[in-house]
């Protein structure tokens, strides 16, 4: 089948046929710095026709591969759980039938789904791509934070099945949480580690856009300085293609903050290289 032209590179409209399936799920209502990830869908749809299929880096073509692209999830403004409560039905269906990448939005999307794919798989881990360690208990007094995904996240899953890499942000006591068992690496050399910790477990990757620099992908919400390059997150995350990736995400990125637009074909490339992964 064709491009659609409102869908991500070389995705269509066909569910049914589709191995993998793309879903935008446009919230910020949590944001607590720079707002405006709900517009990422649409930015990393667009920068995705100017991008190439093929991936140099993998030898494989999107050209052909059955991707469908759901369109985005209508949401509210504001009101987290009512949120959390309709992105928790829309995807319950599709996770059940697909390998799912999810476009953010801000990181609290993250929590529905991990919360969907855990009641699916057994023993799931995330792997946590980011500059922030999302650990907070709580935001403002606000549990339901993108500030808190990840606390909530390991409240779900387990400690020890959260694996944390490119952290390079967060409160003394984020990093010092006694409750915390999971493995935590502020750039990317314990991958490898983390590989051989989930074996054939169910993965799901979560990937922050501010995991790189700052001078890579400045259109995020909170950006954070001394990140990775996209050449070590694409090297990174290619590793996972030998693991049992049930899902991902990518998010925060906002794309008004950056007028060239080099955040979203960034976000559109890393996007592009996780799907040929899950193939
Ligand atoms: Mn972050």
């Amino acid at each position: 089948m064709d491009d659609d032209g409102n869908c991500f590179l070389c995705a269509n409209k066909d569910f049914r046929r589709s191995k993998v399936c793309i879903a935008g799920i446009p919230y910020d209502g949590t944001s607590s710095n720079r707002c405006g990830a709900r517009f990422a869908p649409k930015a990393i749809r667009e920068a995705s026709h100017g991008i190439e299929s093929y991936s140099v880096y993998q030898k494989k073509s999107l050209q052909g591969k059955s991707v469908s692209d759901m369109g985005d999830i209508p949401l509210p403004l504001g009101d987290a759980e009512f949120a959390m409560g309709i992105i928790k039905s829309f995807v319950s269906p599709i996770v059940r039938e697909k390998k799912c990448f999810f476009f953010g939005g801000e990181h609290l999307i993250s929590l529905p789904i991990v919360d969907v794919l855990s009641n699916e798989y057994k023993n799931l881990f995330v792997v946590q791509f980011d500059a922030h360690a999302d650990l907070r208990d709580s935001w403002m007094g606000e549990k339901l934070s993108h500030a808190s995904v990840m606390r909530r996240v390991a409240e779900i899953i387990g400690f020890e099945h959260l694996l944390q890499l490119g952290i390079r942000s967060g409160t003394e006591e984020e990093f010092k949480l006694p409750q915390r068992k999971q493995l935590l690496c502020e750039n990317f050399s314990y991958v490898d580690e983390f590989i051989k910790i989930i074996g054939k477990n169910p993965v799901y990757l979560s990937i922050d856009l501010d995991v790189l620099d700052t001078s890579v992908a400045p259109g995020v919400g909170t950006p954070e300085p001394g990140g990775r390059s996209f050449i070590e997150l694409i090297e990174t995350l290619v590793k996972f293609s030998s693991l049992n990736v049930v899902g991902c995400d990518l998010v925060e990125l906002s794309p008004h903050y950056d007028s060239s637009g080099n955040s979203s074909i960034v976000a559109a490339s890393i996007v592009k290289e996780v799907i040929l992964n899950l193939f």
